[in-house]
């Protein structure tokens, strides 16, 4: 999850948007049970990492938030939502269905900024198919704003947590705004967000995540520490981590093709 498997776009449910929901189950128990049988001996009592993931939930931050609790050495303590691959409402309707299908609904998500700080909104709609349009109990949602939840999630474990920020930095930006603290009370960063090659993904130069909200990635970068940046080239250049996970791609695969 921290390194290559941030940057995973796969794109295995090309149309069968129905199955989506089965697959992603599948696709989780078959992660874990893989990053289970990895695990170095002796490594089970060691501290597990505490991480926040900020998503603008997608195909891709699915897979980033299946990885991530498929991993015994990661401890997801919030999933804080945001505008960007699509709006709010979506994104954060989204991450409690793939909860749901990796029966994680433990997981408490905040739902975040519904535009960018200069007011800009996600242009998509959420995607077609029965997994993306089942209901969801939004109950589950936390009643805190996720700047909020970020600002007191650092406080109270400060020095212990990792931010892997995978949307728009709107909420991150609010959170350095709220309390200037918030940086230092982080361990590390991990941003999916930017390139290096000026080879844009939604304009001629532009990246996804930084053209969402520009002063929010302004504002992040100039206020946070021990930043990872992970670049759009770095995405293209690892499109999927085979050696590691085509094993669990496959078994889910077949499972799927099983099932019916
Ligand atoms: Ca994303």
């Amino acid at each position: 999850m921290i390194d290559r498997a941030n940057c995973i776009r796969i794109t295995l449910m090309a149309n069968p948007h129905s199955h989506v929901s089965i697959l992603f189950g599948q696709t989780y128990s078959a992660l874990a049970q893989l990053n289970s049988r990895m695990a170095e001996p002796g490594t089970e009592s060691l501290e597990r990492r505490k991480v926040i993931l900020d998503v603008d939930t997608g195909i891709d931050d699915a897979h980033a938030i299946m990885l991530a609790l498929s991993r015994a050495d990661i401890d997801v303590v919030a999933i804080t939502c945001s505008n960007g691959n699509v709006k709010i409402d979506d994104v954060t309707s989204n991450t409690l269905r793939v909860l749901h299908a990796c029966d994680r609904l433990e997981v408490p998500v905040y739902k975040g900024a519904a535009r960018s700080l200069l007011g800009q909104v996600s242009k998509f709609d959420n995607f077609t198919g029965p997994a993306w349009t089942t209901p969801v109990d939004l109950k589950m949602v936390q009643s805190e704003q996720a700047a909020n939840a970020l600002v007191r999630l650092a406080r109270e474990h400060p020095g212990k947590i990792t931010l892997v920020a995978l949307a728009p930095l709107t909420n991150i930006a609010m959170a350095v705004n709220l309390d200037p603290a918030f940086p230092s009370n982080l361990l590390d960063v991990f941003i999916m967000g930017g390139n290096t090659a000026a080879q844009g993904r939604v304009s001629l130069c532009a990246e996804f995540n930084f053209h969402g909200d520009p002063e929010a990635a302004f504002i992040a970068l100039n206020s946070l520490h021990n930043i990872r940046l992970l670049p759009y080239e770095l995405c293209c250049e690892h499109l999927l981590s085979w050696v590691r996970h085509f094993p669990a791609v496959v078994v889910s695969l077949l499972l799927l093709l099983f099932s019916w």
